[in-house]
């Protein structure tokens, strides 16, 4: 059998509403569960503070470390059908309370500018809930177009960030 190409990817997942530390432990078993994938490596669930609107819950934050062959539209695709499956119903509101949030962080080397599917995703570098469970899972990454994940990590404030 021919060996397809695979491409390590992140994904974060994030939730504040019914249940949000179910929410996202289910959502790690279905990544582990997706076609032509493999799930390498989950961070610890964290505690963060809301960005955004503050009269919403705190939110749960996890990255996972995935090997897959789908490509870039076939993994977002992947991972829209599974927030749907958590009933998540998208709403007006920007930055507003969810059941599941899962954004492809990175693809690889990939940089892709498509406002529908942005790679690097755009929050990544200034948001801690992504940058601190990534680099528990992936210390020395190199984040394509804006170097060394450590970099990014010192330049931002880990407040209200708790490691559950
Ligand atoms: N899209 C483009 N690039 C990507 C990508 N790399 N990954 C497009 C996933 N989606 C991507 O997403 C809107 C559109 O983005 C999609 O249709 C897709 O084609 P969405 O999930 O429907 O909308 P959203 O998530 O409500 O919007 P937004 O502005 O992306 O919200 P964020 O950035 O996801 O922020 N506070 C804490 N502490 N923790 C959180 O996890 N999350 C949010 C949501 C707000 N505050 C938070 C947290
Ligand atoms: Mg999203």
């Amino acid at each position: 059998m021919l060996a397809r190409t695979t491409t390590v990817a992140y994904v974060g997942l994030g939730s504040n509403l019914d249940d949000p530390i179910a929410q996202v432990g289910r959502a790690l078993r279905e990544l582990a569960g997706l076609p032509e994938t493999r799930l390498i490596r989950t961070s610890a669930l964290y505690r963060t503070a809301p960005m955004g609107p503050a009269n919403q819950p705190d939110y749960i934050n996890a990255v996972a470390e995935l090997q897959t062959s789908l490509s870039p539209p076939a993994l977002l695709e992947a991972l829209q059908c599974l927030e749907r499956a958590h009933a998540r119903v998208r709403t007006a509101e920007r930055w507003g309370p969810r059941t599941l949030d899962l954004d492809v962080l990175l693809y690889g080397d990939n940089v892709l500018e498509d406002p529908q599917l942005c790679i690097p995703h755009p929050g990544l570098a200034v948001r801690a809930f992504v940058l601190i469970p990534l680099a528990e899972i992936a210390p020395t990454l190199m984040v394509p177009g804006l170097g060394p994940l450590s970099g990014l990590l010192a330049a931002l404030d880990p407040q209200g960030i708790e490691r559950l």
